[in-house]
């Protein structure tokens, strides 16, 4: 019996990534004088690695092996621009929810069910996006960024949530765009449903419960790309 629903927030609640987080990252790159530049093709091969501190130092290890700078005090200060830079992106307005979320979160908040986050991106970028578009106080718990060490594909993150909202994974269900944030909540225990979106399509869901497009709306229902619902 369900209890609980848990969510990812990038690429699952909006499409954060190409026109959020991606342009933040430039803009932070550019302030600080530095000369990189992430195209929307490069962006999609450094999702290989979840968090943005993190995905900063892997590209400079990919692409910069000659980057002298200390990482430690410079990785810290561009993310904390690119947070500020993403902020504002989303106070704009211009990236919305993908369809049916809001309709999804609405319906199960009214039926009793429980709600939460999930993200490995900083808390200031998921309460952004929440504060423009749903209820925050909906969420019993909003986990996020560094409160766990090991980010997703690691299952800390949802360990964590479990804990805190004292549920078995068996009465949750969760909510995921990509093969990382699926092993994290299957390393957990935990049944995903996934929706996919460009940069996540082509990626391996076999342990998913299903795999769908999007969330659907009554005028628009979602297509099922692996598995199957019942009635
Ligand atoms: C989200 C991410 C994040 C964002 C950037 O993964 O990988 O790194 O791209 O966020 P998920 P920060 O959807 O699996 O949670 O810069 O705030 O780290
Ligand atoms: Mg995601």
């Amino acid at each position: 019996n369900l209890k609980a629903l848990i969510f990812d927030v990038d690429g699952t609640l909006a499409q954060t990534e190409r026109d959020g987080h991606r342009v933040a990252f430039n803009l932070a790159f550019a302030e600080a004088g530095l000369e990189w530049y992430w195209s929307e093709s490069l962006y999609g091969e450094l999702l290989a690695v979840a968090g943005g501190k993190e995905r900063i130092r892997f590209y400079l290890q990919q692409y910069h092996r000659d980057f002298t700078e200390d990482l430690d005090h410079l990785i810290p200060r561009l993310h904390q621009a690119k947070t500020e830079h993403y902020r504002q992106l989303l106070s704009s307005g211009k990236i919305t929810l993908r369809l049916g979320v809001k309709r999804l979160i609405e319906e199960a908040y009214q039926e009793g069910i429980r709600l939460a986050i999930a993200t490995t991106s900083a808390l200031p970028n998921a309460l952004a996006l929440l504060e423009k578009n749903l209820d925050q106080t909906w969420f019993e718990v909003i986990a996020a960024g560094d409160i766990v060490p090991a980010k997703k594909p690691a299952p800390d993150i949802y360990h964590y949530v479990l804990d805190q909202m004292n549920l078995a994974a068996e009465n949750c269900l969760v909510f995921e765009d990509s093969c990382h944030g699926l092993m994290a909540a299957t390393q957990a225990g935990l049944k995903t449903v996934v929706t996919v979106n460009d940069y996540t399509i082509n990626q391996d869901f076999s342990r998913a419960t299903l795999v769908i497009n999007h969330l659907g709306e009554p005028e628009e229902p979602f297509k099922i790309i692996q598995g199957e619902v019942s009635n």
